[in-house]
């Protein structure tokens, strides 16, 4: 398989999980601005939506959206248990997780990438943002990740998106709940690894 790749950016979450299922897989990175490789070619070609992440299987067949990949991934080696059994109720659960970080996440930190949201609309932005950030608070400060006591490809995604925060002037220390979550996945042996491989 290759990953389709830009440092810190979504595909990282997909690129952790490769990692902590031990699974074969070549890192292509992405110019992002460019949308081409370091040879020139058209990242188009791979990717028509012009975005990582993108994970291109064996066969051919490029898989995109995060979550889908992640999902895919998971499933690879259910014995790892980073997605419950696909037909569950947790499964439900974890998708539910998973399209709340895309859209109201993810979503909700990437839109200050855009330089131009500054002033009032930045805190308009922001206090969206935050009542978010009060969602995953309450869940986080229960438990140790989203699904509960287990770590899953839902956690391997938030953490990745709440990086952003730090891009963008936003101390995550003003929320204990997510500064600790931050830590306690950041403390993962293959995290630091794709954060190494992605810094090289
Ligand atoms: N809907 C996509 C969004 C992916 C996305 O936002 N990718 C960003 C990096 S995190 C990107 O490559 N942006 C470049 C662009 O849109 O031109 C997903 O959920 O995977």
């Amino acid at each position: 398989m290759k990953l389709y790749f830009f440092p810190n950016a979504c595909s990282l979450a997909p690129h952790i999980v490769l990692r902590e299922l031990a699974l074969p897989f070549e890192l292509v990175q992405v110019n992002n601005q460019a949308k081409t490789f370091a040879d020139g070619e058209d990242f188009l070609q791979i990717n028509p939506k012009g975005y990582v992440a993108a994970l291109q299987l064996d066969n051919g067949q490029v898989l995109t959206e995060a979550s889908a990949i992640l999902q895919y991934l998971a499933d690879l080696k259910p014995a790892a248990n980073l997605a419950p059994a696909n037909g569950s109720w947790e499964r439900v659960r974890l998708q539910e997780w998973l399209n709340f970080i895309a859209s109201e996440i993810h979503g909700g930190l990437a839109i200050f990438f855009n330089g131009a949201i500054q002033g009032e609309v930045r805190a308009m932005f922001l206090a969206t943002l935050y009542k978010r950030f009060a969602i995953l608070v309450q869940t986080l400060e229960g438990q140790d990740y989203l699904l509960g006591a287990r770590y899953s490809v839902a956690d391997a995604y938030l953490f990745v998106v709440l990086r952003w925060a730090g891009f963008h002037d936003i101390d995550l220390q003003q929320w204990p709940a997510l500064a600790a979550f931050q830590q306690r996945v950041g403390e993962r042996q293959d995290v630091i690894e794709a954060l190494a491989a992605e810094a090289a």
